[in-house]
């Protein structure tokens, strides 16, 4: 095969003095850092979706990407050549793994099988090409929302039969990402919500959604599939709200329809900030209740309230983010996933290598910066000591549950008021956080 990408050769790390916009600059895929080595704990994977399948093409004009070796047809033939591409970059790049939605890789055809068939065709050469250069699948998904069928949602749709075409998709994409190796499976809502409560029995359709999600582990338990199965939440786009609107929301739903066991989250930045929440925040209701999977890597606009899946290059959200991670034991089965497209502007092949690198170097850095502030050791301190008082005495008491509000009233009628408490310290925080950026 023609190479896509000529000029290039592989990434190298050359270290933070380089100049060269085509290295790594802190992604040292062999440093190690608490105990572990940066490929091992970023787990870094490339999104078919956006950078091979993203046209550039917004609400106001069509498409600007030069991919001159796509044709721009619908063909099989096309569908592999890309595959092949895309393995290019990828390991060109460096990245370990990859991530894809059924239909980014094969087109759709007249019916169901025909529409397998393709998959089936695709995912031959993708077989091929991880062999060939070692990358691997963090996750398959499926597209249930770009079809006009799936107009009224997917699992969740007024229109039963509509249900049972995306079962169909979700047994056949996760039959696929079984052979392929893949080491999880997304569930993302695409169009599972509503826009108007007018026409929708929320009820009914939540019941639907968890229905669906048992069958799928039914499924995945009679296929034999060991990979973990994920939840994506997303508050609203393209649905006015969307039921797995944020972390808490979708642990809710698990809990209540007794799914928490067979999922984790995968936590996306420009999700959070559209749920009016922090990574952070989110990172953390996701470690707390032992279901950080996986992250999808990316970040929106400070003053766009729409999800613009930009590449992350602040290195305070990647400090916090691997802060969060490295707290809650790594990533075991999840990985930092670039869910993010090149502006519409940055129209050229290129383009793509610089985004990919800037975000694998931030992250790098964000998780040496947390190591160092771990290593360090204020900052853990100060939190630890801020809930001393729960240490012993009455504080201890309380978390053992041995004291009743009885218990609780004796003891301040004794002693008249609370303890002062002690500054928060804010400001003293955010200045230690500095020291290390
Ligand atoms: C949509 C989104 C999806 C999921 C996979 O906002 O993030 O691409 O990551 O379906
Ligand atoms: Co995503």
């Amino acid at each position: 095969m023609k190479s896509a990408f000529p000029q290039i050769t592989e990434i190298r790390y050359e270290g933070p003095k380089s100049k060269n916009p085509l290295a790594f600059k802190h992604y040292n895929a062999d440093e190690i850092v608490e105990g572990k080595t940066l490929r091992d704990h970023l787990r870094f994977a490339v999104v078919y979706w956006h950078t091979f399948r993203g046209t550039g093409s917004d609400p106001f004009g069509a498409g600007t990407m030069q991919r001159p070796w796509d044709d721009g047809s619908a063909s099989i033939s096309n569908a592999q050549n890309r595959a092949r591409v895309a393995f290019e970059f990828i390991s060109k790049l460096g990245a370990p793994y990859y991530c894809w939605h059924d239909r980014d890789v094969a087109p759709e055809g007249k019916n169901l099988r025909e529409t397998n068939k393709n998959l089936d065709a695709v995912a031959k050469v993708l077989k091929e090409e991880q062999k060939r250069t070692g990358v691997k699948l963090l996750w398959g998904t499926t597209n249930a929302f770009s079809h006009p069928r799936f107009v009224h949602g997917a699992s969740t749709s007024c229109n039963a039969d509509v249900f049972a075409f995306a079962a169909c998709q979700v047994k056949k994409a996760m039959e696929v990402t079984h052979e392929l190796g893949g080491e999880g499976y997304t569930f993302w809502g695409g169009r599972e919500g509503y826009m108007t409560l007018l026409n929708t029995d929320m009820k009914r359709e939540q019941e639907h959604l968890a229905k669906f999600l048992h069958l799928a582990v039914a499924h995945k338990k009679a296929i034999g599939f060991k990979g973990q199965f994920y939840i994506e939440p997303k508050p609203k786009e393209p649905t006015k709200h969307q039921y797995d609107s944020d972390a808490a929301a979708c642990l809710n739903f698990l809990r209540e329809f007794d799914l928490l066991p067979h999922f984790k989250l995968n936590i996306e930045t420009n999700h959070a900030t559209l749920a009016g929440h922090t990574m952070q925040h989110e990172l953390e209701v996701a470690g707390a209740a032992g279901a950080l999977g996986s992250i999808d890597a990316n970040t929106g606009d400070e003053l766009l309230g729409w999800d613009t899946d930009q590449f992350p290059t602040s290195i305070y959200l990647t400090t916090y983010t691997m802060l969060s991670v490295l707290k809650y034991g790594g990533f075991k089965t999840g990985g930092v996933n670039f869910d993010a497209k090149v502006r519409r502007e940055s129209f050229e092949p290129i383009d793509l290598f610089y985004a990919h690198i800037g975000g694998m170097d931030a992250f790098a850095r964000g998780l040496k910066i947390a190591a160092a502030i771990r290593k360090d050791g204020r900052l853990a301190e100060f939190v630890k000591n801020r809930y001393a008082s729960w240490d012993s005495g009455i504080g201890a008491k309380i978390e053992a549950g041995k004291a009743s509000f009885k218990d609780l009233e004796a003891y301040m009628l004794k002693k008249g008021e609370a303890a002062a408490s002690s500054s928060g310290r804010q400001e003293y925080l955010e200045n230690l956080i500095n020291e290390f950026i």
